[in-house]
């Protein structure tokens, strides 16, 4: 019933007081018949601002869509996700959404989807399966893209540099998709400048906490360093705490590129503590359900959807913060 209930939504024709007869084929639908589509979500974790603004578009979106929606945090852990999916496969949801902690060992899991027969869409992290049937689609950003537009604002800023440019970089998470990406997008780009070298990179977990923590300790071991390029906001924020406590003035003493574009970054980024953010949208909850009803109802999507972003400056950032969401 599923599928055709699906088909109704798109096509408009829904009257809710119509729904409650529609039962009998159970098709390949939630077990419930009340001719809802139920996805499972599994959520990496609350670990940024980013995270936060991205489970509260799921949320709501999934509620506006009108689709019933099992959600799970994994505290920033590849198992808990794993776990989820089980349960989710179990419970034999419609759709199955995650945001893969980390690229890779998700096969197994996905096979037994694949087998019970539901649906995958991977909401803005990627896995690095070879096997790409394994997953309807993949819908985010394009992080090496980002990694590259970073990279080129610290070439074009480097210019007027007469010494070298010395970098710390925070990286995301060991093994996500977003900080692979970033660093080598970022990693490309400074190549067209020999002065511009990263002294010490190191994982911050994309947390404020971690940021500080690991900033503190390479600042001390690299007092050299004159930029911090972070792989997202709130590692650059907590890393922010670091550089005023060695008595450095971000932003001026030590230049911060980050990427998000979250408001606590762009507050930062207006007060001149951040020097550029490259932005990447965590707003995929409407997209993301639009989506989730088109493979429910069995029709063939595009593998790859990209979210479309832009950059911001300090003055971009001033101009912009009465009006930013999240
Ligand atoms: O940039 C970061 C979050 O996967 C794009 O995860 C996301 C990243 C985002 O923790 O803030």
């Amino acid at each position: 019933m599923i599928r055709r209930v699906s088909a109704a939504i798109a096509a408009g024709l829904l009257v809710a007081a119509g729904l409650a007869g529609c039962g009998g084929d159970s098709g390949s639908g939630s077990g419930n018949d009340d001719g809802k589509i139920t996805m499972g979500f599994a959520q990496v974790g609350a670990e940024s601002g980013w995270r936060t603004a991205n489970t509260k578009s799921i949320q709501e979106s999934a509620k506006a869509a009108g689709i019933e929606l099992k959600f799970s945090d994994a505290q920033q852990k590849q198992e808990n996700q794993i776990k989820a999916i089980r349960s989710y496969i179990a419970q034999k949801v419609d759709v199955i959404a995650f945001s893969p902690v980390i690229e890779s060992g998700w096969d197994q899991v996905l096979k037994e989807a694949k087998d019970a027969e539901i649906p995958v869409i991977l909401t803005d992290r990627a896995v690095d399966s070879k096997d790409t049937s394994l997953y309807e689609t993949f819908i985010g950003s394009d992080f090496v893209l980002e990694g590259k537009k970073a990279g080129e604002w610290l070439v074009e800023d480097s210019k007027a540099a007469k010494g070298p440019v010395n970098v710390i970089q925070l990286e995301g998470t060991t093994g996500a998709a977003p900080a692979n990406d970033r660093k080598s997008g970022f990693a490309d780009a400074i190549k067209a400048d020999p002065k511009i070298k990263v002294v010490a990179s190191q994982d911050g977990d994309f947390t404020r906490a971690k940021g500080k923590e690991v900033m503190e300790a390479l600042l001390k071991a690299h007092p050299e360093t004159n930029v911090l390029y972070a792989h997202n906001d709130d590692m650059g924020l907590g890393a922010i705490e670091a550089i005023e406590a060695a008595g450095k003035k971000p932003g001026v003493d030590i230049k911060i590129v980050t990427v998000d574009a979250v408001k606590d970054g762009m507050t930062a980024l207006s007060e001149g503590k951040i020097n550029f953010i490259v932005e990447c949208s965590p707003l995929l909850g409407p997209q993301l359900m639009d989506l989730a009803k088109q493979v429910v109802d069995g029709k063939k999507v595009e593998k790859r959807i990209l979210t479309e972003e832009t950059t911001f400056t300090q003055e971009q950032a001033k101009a912009a913060l009465p009006e930013r969401k999240y």
